[in-house]
């Protein structure tokens, strides 16, 4: 009887070793997504040290929405594996992650949104990756709920539909991995900062952490909103601005809305959950901060655009608001890979708006890259050099909204 109702630990707590394989700083989905995959390789000696709790940055934060609707053919097959993943994440996991998979639709105010979304179906139909065009008909009849009538200032013309797109229960996602990771025998240390890396003839020899040093010989920067602080403690400086990304959720309402719809020309999303309550955000602030504090500015012009989409929604009350940061590259992709002339540094960073769509992927691609030493030619585009050979892959277009 009283298994029946024991509560199961999904995490083990552990003493620190004062040596490891592998040390992945961060204990959100990228960081706990590696831990899994290097366990599933076989990777025994591994810690994943998060100075909060786990999933307090960026995987909590977030709006939640999965999909693989890129730009570049870089992004759409990269993103397109992180999809299936998540596809199949409730059976590997033996966890329900609660993925729904209603579709999506980025919506087009203008004839030039139109011309971006039309790019955007055909490197996705190239890509193998399910998106076309359809029109205000076709829109009217996926979201009745939406006006797509000419009374609004910007009526909707056309829209990309994404159908694989949907959304999931971000902290089942982390709880899943960590469950998972920690079965394989993961060493998972919630509020554990590192302080410091240490670096040795070009080789990572260990960190410093609030609770005591530890040797290793490979340690994974996975962090959001703190990547530049972490990267700076080995003396490299990225390409990247911080900014605060903020949403807010309504309280609950009977179901009225089974898609993920984004405007970028009126610079918002909205989604129903499965409890009812809608999730809306907007852009990034357009100021560089590591504030996680909400705004007022911020609600009332992400609720005055969500009215002219949903004006059924005008008498609805906010539950919540709140804040995460996001680390910004020049070219809104991330920058993965091991970090010329510092063995053993790898970076899984600089995720923007999308890192939390990319959690599997990267997971499993930079747990290969970490127990191989090959780069997985899917992140092969995203290493750091980019910046200085000249290949960007631009996927600013393809951010749910941006400036
Ligand atoms: O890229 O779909 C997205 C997204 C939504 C909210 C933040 N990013």
């Amino acid at each position: 009887m009283w298994r029946l109702f024991r509560t199961e630990r999904m995490w083990q707590p552990r003493a620190l070793k004062d040596r490891y394989d592998v040390v992945i700083v961060g204990g959100g989905v990228h960081g706990l997504a590696t831990a899994y995959y290097l366990g599933q390789r076989g990777v025994r000696e591994v810690a994943v040290l998060e100075k909060s709790y786990l999933g307090a940055g960026g995987s909590g934060r977030n709006t939640a929405i999965i999909r693989s609707n890129y730009r570049t053919p870089e992004g759409v097959a990269f993103y397109d594996e992180s999809v299936k993943l998540y596809e199949a994440l409730s059976a590997r996991l033996g966890f329900n992650v609660l993925f729904s998979q209603q579709g999506h639709l980025t919506l087009a105010h203008t004839d030039s949104a139109i011309v971006g979304l039309r790019v955007r179906a055909e490197v996705n139909q190239l890509g193998g990756v399910p998106s076309r065009l359809v029109w205000r008909d076709e829109i009217a009849k996926l979201v009745p709920a939406m006006d797509c009538s000419d009374r609004p200032r910007y009526p909707v013309l056309a829209a990309l539909y994404h159908p694989p797109g949907g959304i999931i229960r971000h902290d089942a996602v982390v709880w899943g991995y960590a469950r998972g990771a920690d079965r394989y025998g993961v060493h998972i240390h919630p509020f554990t900062e590192v302080t410091g890396i240490d670096v040795a003839d070009g080789r990572v020899t260990g960190v410093r952490t609030t609770r005591g040093d530890v040797k290793t010989a490979a340690v994974l920067n996975a962090t959001a909103g703190f990547c530049s602080t972490i990267a700076t403690m080995v003396g490299l400086r990225l390409p990247i601005t911080t900014h605060p990304l903020q949403a807010f959720v309504t309280e609950p309402l009977k179901a009225f809305l089974d898609k993920v719809i984004v405007s970028s020309n009126l610079h918002v999303y909205v989604s129903q959950t499965d409890r009812g309550e809608c999730v809306i955000g907007s852009e990034i602030d357009p100021y560089p901060s590591y504030s996680h504090r909400s705004t007022l500015p911020f609600l009332e012009s992400t609720a005055q655009h969500t009215l002219e989409l949903f004006p059924c929604l005008k008498h609805v009350r906010v539950l919540r608001q709140w804040a995460g940061i996001c680390d910004m590259t020049p070219d809104y992709s991330p920058i993965m890979g091991e970090v010329p002339g510092i063995r053993g540094f790898y970076l899984d960073v600089g995720w923007g708006t999308y890192g939390f769509k990319a959690g599997p992927v990267a997971g499993r691609r930079m747990a290969e890259l970490i127990a191989t030493g090959r780069t997985p030619d899917l992140i092969k585009p995203f290493s750091i050099t980019r910046f200085s050979e000249d290949r960007l892959v631009g996927e600013k277009a393809a951010a749910a909204v941006s400036h």
